[in-house]
């Protein structure tokens, strides 16, 4: 792969780069524009999406500007330089080692950080300072499958790749919304349904995109999977459709799972009692599943982050290992990975109970690491895990924390009591890239800046095993600086330098690699063995390849476990006898529902990336709470109204979203806002985080809550050129608008508290209004010379005035015309407007599409071809699927009713 700037070349070459978001680890074409941003395209030569992204990666371009950057090393606030910045974070560790010994220092770590740099902090923590607790994000998002995959396999090992997607006769989707959290391996689910036929069943408490979609959807009730696969394997079991050659020869454990599976669900009848779904429902599922061979299960969040999440993925794990379908095309368990680099910080050991390469806490095991780095101080036993390592913090038992990539205050359960844990440490360190996280916010820290994506250089690997490179393509903005030379630095300075000698990103990949071979000789998993002799040159242009590779093979592996080979001590896999699915806790009069949470299509985790995107941040504008419309009605709530959350550990204000997809006495609501972007909005806090019994992952999906409604007198937005704080007592959300920042917000304001507030917001500034106090209703426009500064909408709480019209006049810095000024504030505007946003790619909105299906486009293809919807990424088809139906149905409706 060598790319020539050819001597004439109108633009630079693209850069050859991995997108930052998905564990789908699409490959990224970059095209620097010289001044600081990029054009991105997929790569057509990436084995993960032939040149395809969804609609986050597609705006990749849009996140890239350094308005909320960090760029220089900060302590509490004061800029100063990196020796100093350096110099207090050894001081600092120094310190509380010396007071409180080495395990009273914990580091928080992320599936964002790249390999190279994950492998240098796990390096420095476990090796060198010698504290075992060192956690990461990972354990709120796959560390279930994790110990499902090692109970099971006696390793944590993937047996599958993408392939097995493409040529799968029958997909079963577990507690993944794969339409909108990996869409690109959606795109490649429903190609392989267009070619093969292939069923898709989805199986998920709410009806989703991914639901809707599926051939199959079982709304099963939440926390009971176990019991759905336990039925199973009892029916295949009673079905003749075992492979009892695989079973004999290469696995262990059967009898008593079985057994168990029965005592759980020992007919059709009774695992649709424990589901809550209906006997047809479940015997087709069934059926489905014995008759056919080549079956895919791929699971995500809904079956890890529950407190009996490694139940789930086990029960699933046992009825592929009884019918010998795994690690052949077309078949197996499938966890897909959530972050980028989940799959990287597994194989260094960046989870608290793997010390690196694969390798646990065997004394051989341990023996082999202290020798390989020649460690000091290398640690014996596991650590604590997130929930427990927060916990400590707040009992002062751990007094030093370093958080790496990752925004905990905003993401992990009972986030109120986490952010303020964070003030009993007497070291608080954060590497970040974002200046106004809450997690940076939550008290005085040492923020060290960090590379972003696009500066940094070093590898991920995505959820098929597939190690890919991230490429840097701009320029090093300010003083930051990439994560694995900063901790290289800090552990200089507690007298390691030799250790973390390394020149580049490179050359700790080659130590990476050797670890995972060393005296490896079969016994483990991952053995990067053919890497580890690898050049900087090599390393530079390296296309993407899987693992294994060992340095004797010819081309990396990309299946397991086919002919058995498991890593246990007899090579045998282990069926898991589960237990009986329970929820953590039990719902009761004043908590009478169930808080769901998890994913929007076009936004990431915390918002500090996607939030910067206009076109990204319209899909979903607001933080918002679906309901049940039979709940809905029982607390008194119509669509759009503002309600209070709240559950035994915090309280969120949300705009509802009644919809029959719901599943009834539940509530869904998406972990993406924080204090930095609403008002009222973060969803972490209101999670109970009840604890997974082997893996330690917590629920994040079922917590007691209850809703009811948070009436306000008025409603509205506000759209500013430059960002403004938002008045004190309003509920608001923040989003990125193109040339604007606005606020949607509800208030107990009327008219003429809207008008003061203008006149404060833009002193001197000229207005076009238009005020009518009696009905509470306001409009104005704040001008300088005809340039727009800011407009501002208030009305009745009932009418929630929209900003999709006047948002469009603050795409450009023109003069307005006084026929602009008039429709800006008349109100008139906001029927032009085209609705909520549907295709990210090319801002077409609901409005505009449904006008499209009247108009006669009575396909997708023919929605693309009328209003280019859907057209790129393709991520919003099953959007307009849904329209398209609900459009037919009411036009068949119509003429009944007329
Ligand atoms: N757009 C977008 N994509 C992302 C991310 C993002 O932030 N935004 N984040 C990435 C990351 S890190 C991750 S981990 C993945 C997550 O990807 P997903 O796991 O697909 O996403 P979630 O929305 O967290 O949860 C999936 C579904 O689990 C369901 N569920 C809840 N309880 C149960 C249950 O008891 N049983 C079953 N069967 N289902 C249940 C929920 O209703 C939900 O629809 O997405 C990745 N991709
Ligand atoms: N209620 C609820 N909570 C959840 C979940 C849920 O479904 N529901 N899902 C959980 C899951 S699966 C996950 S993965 C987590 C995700 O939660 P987080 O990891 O907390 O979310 P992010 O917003 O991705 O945080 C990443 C941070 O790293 C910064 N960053 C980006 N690039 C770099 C870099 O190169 N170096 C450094 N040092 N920093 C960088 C970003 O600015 C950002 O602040 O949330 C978990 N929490
Ligand atoms: S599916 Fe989308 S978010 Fe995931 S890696 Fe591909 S482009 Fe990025
Ligand atoms: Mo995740």
């Amino acid at each position: 792969m060598n790319l020539h700037v050819p001597a004439l070349a109108p633009e630079a070459a693209p850069v050859r780069t991995t997108c930052p978001y998905c564990g789908v680890g699409c490959g990224v074409l970059a095209r620097p524009d010289g001044q600081g941003g990029a054009s991105v395209a997929g790569d057509p030569q990436h084995p993960a999406n032939f040149g395809r992204l969804c609609s986050k990666g597609s705006a990749l371009g849009e996140t890239l500007s350094l308005d909320d950057r960090v760029l220089h090393p900060e302590i509490a606030g004061r800029r100063v330089a990196w020796d100093e910045a350096l110099d207090a974070v050894a001081e600092g560790f120094r310190r509380t080692i010396a007071a409180h010994g080495p395990d009273s220092v914990a580091f928080y770590l992320s599936g964002q950080l790249l390999t190279e740099d994950y492998y240098v902090a796990n390096k420095l923590a476990k090796g060198f300072i010698g504290t075992p607790h060192v956690d990461t994000n990972s354990r709120l998002c796959m560390s279930s499958s994790v110990a499902a995959h090692r109970r099971a396999f006696g390793s944590d090992t993937v047996p599958g790749c993408y392939e097995d997607l493409d040529e799968a006769d029958l997909l079963v989707l577990v507690g993944s919304n794969t339409a909108w959290c990996h869409p690109i391996l959606f795109r490649r689910m429903l190609d392989a349904r267009e070619k093969r036929g292939t069923k898709i069943v989805a199986i998920d408490p709410r009806q989703t995109q991914t639901g809707e979609e599926a051939d199959l959807f079982l709304g099963i009730r939440p926390g009971t999977d176990t019991a759905l696969f336990s039925g199973l394997l009892v029916h295949l079991a009673d079905h003749g459709a075992l492979d009892p050659r695989y079973i004999a020869e290469h696995t262990a454990g059967f009898e008593p799972a079985l057994e168990r599976a029965r005592q759980i669900a020992p007919s059709i009848a009774s695992t649709a009692a424990a589901t809550g779904l209906t006997e047809a429902e479940v015997e087709t599922f069934f059926t489905l599943f014995r008759t056919t061979q080549r079956v895919v299960t791929a699971t995500s969040q809904g079956v890890n982050q529950s407190a009996q999440g490694t139940d789930k993925a086990n029960a699933i794990i046992n009825c592929h290992l009884a019918t010998g379908r795994i690690g052949q095309p077309g078949m197996g368990p499938f966890s897909l990975t959530g972050q980028p680099n989940a799959m990287g910080g597994r194989e260094v050991g960046g989870l608290a109970n793997m010390l690196a390469a694969h390798m646990h806490f065997t004394p051989e095991e341990v023996d082999l690491v202290r020798r390989f780095w020649n460690a000091p101080n290398i640690i014996t036993g596991e650590g604590m895990k997130a929930v427990a390592l927060f916990e400590a913090i707040e009992r002062g038992k751990i007094k030093a924390l370093w958080v790496m990539g990752t925004n905990p205050a905003v993401s992990m359960p009972r986030a109120d009591r986490v952010r303020a844990a964070l003030q009993k440490l007497d070291t608080y360190v954060v590497s970040e890239v974002a200046a106004d996280t809450d997690t940076v916010r939550a008290r005085n820290a040492i923020v060290l800046p960090a590379l972003a994506w696009g500066e940094k250089d070093g590898t991920v690997t995505n959820s098929e095993r597939r190690i890919s490179r991230q490429r840097a393509f701009l320029a090093t903005p300010g003083e930051a600086k990439a994560d694995w030379w900063i901790m290289a630095q800090v552990a200089k300075r507690l007298g390691h330098a030799k250790a973390f000698a390394w020149g580049n990103a490179a050359a700790v990949f080659r130590e990476h690699a050797a670890l995972s071979e060393f005296e490896n000789r079969g016994t483990r998993d991952f053995d990067l063995g053919g890497l580890a002799d690898i050049t900087d040159a090599a390393y530079d242009a390296a296309a993407p390849v899987q693992w294994p590779l060992t340095r004797k093979a010819k081309a990396p592996q990309s299946r397991f476990f086919a002919q058995g080979g498991f890593f246990t001590r007899d090579r045998k896999a282990r069926f898991v006898a589960v237990q009986k699915p329970a929820l953590a806790q039990g719902t009761s009069d004043a908590l009478p529902l169930r808080l769901n949470t998890g994913r929007v299509r076009d936004h990431w985790h915390t918002l500090t990336r996607t939030g910067k995107s206009p076109r990204l941040s319209a899909h979903r504008a607001v933080p918002f709470v679906e309901i049940h419309p039979d709940d809905a009605g029982v607390a008194g709530l119509t669509d759009g109204d503002l309600a209070r959350v709240r559950t035994a550990h915090g309280a969120a204000v949300l705009e509802v979203m009644v919809t029959p997809g719901a599943q009834a006495g539940m509530l869904f609501a998406p972990m993406h806002w924080s204090e930095a972007n609403t008002s009222d909005g973060r969803v972490g806090a209101l999670a109970q985080g009840a604890v997974d019994p082997v893996s330690g992952q917590p629920e994040l999906k079922a917590t007691p809550a209850s809703i009811a409604p948070e009436p306000y007198r008025s409603r509205g937005y506000l759209i500013t050129r430059d960002m403004v704080a938002a008045p004190y007592g309003w509920w608001w959300a923040r989003a990125s608008l193109e040339g604007a920042t606005g606020l949607i917000f509800a208030s107990q304001d009327g008219a003429p508290e809207a008008s003061a507030l203008m006149r404060d917001l833009f002193p001197g500034a000229t207005f076009s209004e238009y005020a009518d106090p009696a009905r509470g209703r306001y409009r104005a426009a704040a001008f300088r010379d005809a340039r727009l500064l800011g407009v501002l909408a208030l009305a009745p709480a009932s009418e929630r005035p929209t900003w999709d019209a006047a948002k469009a006049f603050f795409r450009t810095q023109e003069l307005l015309e006084p026929s602009a000024r008039r429709a800006l504030i008349s109100g008139r505007a906001e029927s032009a407007g085209t609705g909520p946003l549907v295709c990210a790619c090319h801002t077409v909105g609901l409005d505009t599409i449904r006008a499209a299906i009247k108009g006669g486009a009575h396909g997708v293809e023919a929605v693309g071809a009328a209003c280019k919807a859907g057209t790129n990424c393709g991520s919003c088809i099953p959007e307009i699927r849904k329209l398209l139906a609900s459009e037919r149905a009411a036009g068949e409706l119509a003429p009944a009713s007329a």
